[in-house]
């Protein structure tokens, strides 16, 4: 897997927390501009195992000249029973993109942690793996494999820099810096 964001926010653990995983202002802009549309999500549910879970359903426009245009996607998280609000928050997401060759061998799983840092700080986690349900023959693998680092490099890149930009909006002006 790859660690594609690891970096410390002028954020509460709490406030980063309902930025990235409640349907926040920052989360439907951001979708926006991906165009990612569509967005369906079920509430935060509690299961049987003492951790969180909620479903998202939308989607995705690809600019990869390989692959179609749009993709539909579910995505699966699950909120750590572990995790202590406002202290540390773990948040594994499975995205599955149903309409891209291949999508039958693999999913993708993102690993979120929201740690406390202090009051008004927090560290954030993004850590990326590619998953086989199947496994393709080696050449296939590497092409779906090369595919998604690149997609998911692109997009992670860019939500890093819309969070520092979220950051900035938040803090102007607070006084706590
Ligand atoms: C979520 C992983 C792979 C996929 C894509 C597939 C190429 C297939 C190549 C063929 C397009 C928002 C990605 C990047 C689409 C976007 C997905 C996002 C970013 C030729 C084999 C969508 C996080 C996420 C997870 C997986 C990403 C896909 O919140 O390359």
């Amino acid at each position: 897997g790859r660690l594609f964001v690891n970096r410390v926010f002028h954020i509460s653990a709490e406030k980063m927390f309902d930025l990235l995983f409640t349907d926040s202002s920052f989360m439907r802009r951001f979708m926006d501009i991906r165009k990612i549309i569509g967005v369906s999500s079920t509430s935060w549910q509690r299961e049987a195992s003492g951790g969180m879970k909620r479903t998202l359903n939308y989607t995705i426009t690809i600019n990869n000249p390989l692959v179609g245009k749009f993709s539909t996607a579910t995505e699966t998280q699950t909120l750590y029973k572990e995790s202590r609000e406002g202290q540390y928050y773990m948040i594994d997401s499975e995205v599955y993109t149903h309409d891209v060759p291949y999508h039958d061998y693999f999913y993708t799983q993102n690993r979120y942690c929201i740690i406390r840092n202090s009051k008004h700080k927090c560290r954030l986690r993004i850590y990326t793996d590619v998953k086989y349900k199947k496994q393709p023959w080696g050449l296939v693998k590497s092409f779906i494999t090369k595919n998604s680092w690149s997609g998911l490099e692109d997009y992670f890149r860019h939500f890093e820099a819309e969070l520092l930009e979220e950051e900035a909006e938040l803090t102007q002006g607070s006084g706590d810096a």
